[in-house]
């Protein structure tokens, strides 16, 4: 986008020039200005006084309590008591200068970030079955060149509405659309199908489908034989998917099943897409898995308008998941546990290789560490809102108030912020330069259009003056945010994600670069898969995969499943959009989407207000009547605090591969108010 005017008038404008949302702006984007110069806007560092409260403080003040509060812990309880939770908004040069932090500053294995909560299932899935993690390995426009797309647990229309304009162009080409979610959502309504499947039940929809490919022989066995290995036993598998089970699992009719395996598996190309939706289960990366198996199964994977994508949620979603704010991982996609891995990163930061920690704990681990039982005293939070956007809200409430000591840095006192120790005011996404990735894995610069306002840090400023205070310095100065840009390139070099062959100047010069990008004669890789996969023998493996229940599935006590997820007005945790009064405006609280014969059965009209409970909490909603929604079913959005989290019911159940919480799928009953309240 565009800024132009002062930071009080900000004027926003899409760039009708930029190939990725030709100027499209969704409503968050349009009113995102209004942050930059909100009256909530943190322009002083604060710390908590003797009477509890917090205060205003000089940035030395602040700094030297952080400094002093992470030495002590560390000096008492050894430096994997100090814990660092990033985010996937940051920018590549702030994620990775934050893993570098927490390694050589702190000397700390506990990092994590957000990202775990995102689209870690998928990454997990994309390197087993297709040895790399790039959530679309094509560009954008293939979408609206696709004869037929599944799209399975994502609502473009409300999550990604600039993006919303492929799929529109897809059908205008006589393209057709699939939609998988217990909800007839937006996206759903604009679908060709809509297979309405119960929560949890993504893995037996899939193979579901598979089943029918294979019986009708719409299989493409000759890409099957030359490109992939493994089929076999997910054959026999999906065998035992027959229809009658398929439909009882899942909710979806034959019938509907039936269609949507002919529509894929007669398409000259095809897409297989996900979303949160089929991510965010315990068993989130077998249903990403089952997904992947059967773009493969129809032969698409790496031929044109076709494959598997991830659709990336975050701004740098991508690019915050590769340069090492993971707890397993380094920069550039690598793994921390890897020798080779570390000698490399170790030489690039000339830092001794045996001084670096090894694996750390997952983020929902991490924040269930935090406190005298876990082990983890002291916290920086920079780059997100974990008191509301991390499940068992109540867990994680009790956690950040056992803590010896945290500090957040954001640019609002989120709810996070509100229970810190220090609270450090960081400059906003136009005020600061840096590359982030898109859902492409095209790298792209972000510019400064105005200086930070007084009081204010860079998080890359803050980095380098704490490094400063706990005397080491050497590892964290630098003249620019390029010259942090020029050695994540060297760090990244070698590794999956390869970064370096990508300039500042390059970037801009083409609209972005696409990695991997091995060198500076390369052009980078919109295309990904078209001779071969990145795994050793260069085939891309099938998975068995089979259906499993839900952590937690309805039962006498509580009958309905819930599911969470978000609103088109509100962004996330809530700390930007609940402060714009435009979007306060169109989603003011929480609805709870509850099917009308649900609703009668217990006595509940439309904007009634209700109690939804389960095993670890209970959350006030508003009843939002809808008959799209399957009648087992509960949608709420997460993006409120305190009574109103949707997070103070959710299962932390963790996927046993990505740690990905099970933020889509529990059993929830609902308790009715009387009307007189
Ligand atoms: N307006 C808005 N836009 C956003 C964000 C935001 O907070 N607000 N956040 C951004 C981020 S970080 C992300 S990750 C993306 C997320 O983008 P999406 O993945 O599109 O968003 P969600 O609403 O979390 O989930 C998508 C759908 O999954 C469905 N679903 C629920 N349970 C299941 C299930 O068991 N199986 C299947 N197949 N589907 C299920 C839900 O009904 C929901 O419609 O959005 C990005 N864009
Ligand atoms: N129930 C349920 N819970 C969910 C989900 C769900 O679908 N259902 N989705 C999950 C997903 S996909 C995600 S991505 C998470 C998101 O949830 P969070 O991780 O809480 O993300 P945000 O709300 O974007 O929080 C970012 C915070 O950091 C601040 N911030 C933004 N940019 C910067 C920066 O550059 N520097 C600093 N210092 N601060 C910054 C913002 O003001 C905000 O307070 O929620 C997860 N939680
Ligand atoms: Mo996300």
């Amino acid at each position: 986008m565009v800024l132009t005017g002062t930071r009080e008038e900000a004027i926003v404008e899409g760039d009708g020039n930029f190939p990725v949302n030709k100027g499209a702006l969704c409503i968050k984007g349009w009113t995102s200005a209004a942050t930059l110069a909100h009256s909530d806007r943190l322009l002083s560092p604060l710390v908590r006084n003797e009477a509890g409260d917090l205060v205003a403080s000089t940035w030395d003040e602040a700094l030297e309590r952080v400094a002093t509060s992470f030495l002590k812990t560390r000096e008492e309880y050894g430096a994997d008591a100090v814990g660092i939770f990033g985010g996937g908004s940051l920018t590549n040069e702030k994620a990775y200068l934050l893993g570098k932090f927490a390694r050589v500053a702190l000397g700390t294995a506990n990092i994590d970030y957000n990202g775990r909560f995102c689209m870690s299932s998928a990454a997990a899935a994309g390197i087993r079955a297709l040895g790399i993690d790039r959530g679309l390995p094509f560009p954008l426009e293939d979408i609206a060149q696709a004869e037929v797309i599944l799209l399975a647990g994502g609502n473009v229309a409300e999550t990604m509405p600039p993006i919303m304009q492929y799929f529109e162009a897809q059908r205008a080409n006589g393209g057709q659309l699939i939609v998988a979610d217990p909800r007839r959502t937006t996206t759903a309504n604009a679908a060709d199908l809509h297979l309405r499947l119960t929560p949890g039940s993504d893995a037996a929809l899939a193979n579901g489908l598979l089943h029918f490919l294979i019986r009708d022989g719409l299989i493409d066995t000759d890409y099957i034989r030359d490109r992939t290995e493994g089929f076999e036993r997910v054959r026999e598998i999906a065998a035992t998917y027959w229809p009658e089970r398929v439909e009882r699992i899942t909710g979806v009719s034959e019938a509907e099943l039936l269609q949507a395996a002919r529509l894929l598996g007669r398409a000259s190309s095809a897409m297989v897409l996900t979303g949160r939706g089929t991510e965010q289960q315990a068993q989130g990366v077998n249903n990403v898995l089952s997904f992947i198996n059967l773009a493969l199964a129809l032969g698409k994977v790496g031929r044109p308008y076709s494959g598997y994508g991830c659709l990336t949620g975050q701004g740098n979603g991508q690019g915050g998941r590769e340069h090492g704010q993971k707890a397993d991982q380094l920069p550039g996609y690598r793994l921390i546990a890897d020798p080779a891995a570390r000698r490399h990163i170790a030489a690039v930061w000339d830092f001794p290789e045996e001084e670096l920690p090894g694996p750390g704990k997952s983020a929902y681990e991490l924040l269930d560490s935090l406190g005298p039982e876990g082990g983890i005293r002291s916290l920086l939070v920079l780059g997100s809102n974990v008191a509301v956007s991390a499940p068992h809200g109540n867990n994680i409430r009790h956690r950040l108030q056992s803590l010896d000591f945290l500090v957040v840095s954001d640019f609002f006192l989120s709810e996070t912020a509100q229970v810190a120790d220090v609270v450090l005011p960081s400059a906003q996404w136009a005020e600061e330069e840096g590359t982030m990735t898109n859902l492409e894995g095209r790298v792209i610069r972000r510019r400064r259009a105005f200086e930070p306002p007084t009081g204010t840090l860079t998080d890359l400023d803050l980095m380098e003056r704490l490094a400063e205070r706990l005397d080491k310095s050497r590892w964290f100065s630098y003249p620019s945010t390029e010259a942090v840009f020029e050695e994540l390139r060297a760090a990244s070099a070698g590794g999956a994600a390869d970064y370096s062959g990508i300039t500042y100047e390059k970037i801009e010069a083409n609209q972005g670069v696409f990695w991997p990008c091995p060198s500076v004669d390369h052009p980078g890789t919109p295309r990904m898969f078209t001779e071969s996969f990145p795994t050793p023998g260069g085939k891309a493996r099938f998975h068995p995969v089979l259906h499993r229940l839900p952590a937690e599935a309805p039962d006498e006590d509580y009958p309905l499943y819930l599911t969470t997820g978000r609103v088109l007005a509100q962004y996330q945790s809530g700390t930007q959009t609940r402060r714009i009064a435009e979007l306060q405006g169109m989603a003011p609280e929480p609805m709870a989407e509850i099917n009308p014969t649900t609703a009668e059965r217990f006595g509940l009209e439309d904007g009634d207000m209700l109690t939804l409970e389960t095993r670890r909490g209970a959350a006030r909603f508003k009843a939002l009547l809808s008959a799209g929604i399957r009648p087992d079913t509960v949608f709420a959005p997460f993006h409120w605090a305190h009574e109103q989290s949707a997070n103070l019911l959710t299962n932390p159940a963790l996927d046993p591969i990505s740690r990905m919480p099970e933020f889509k799928v529990c059993a929830v009953r609902i308790v009715q108010e009387s009307s007189q309240e």
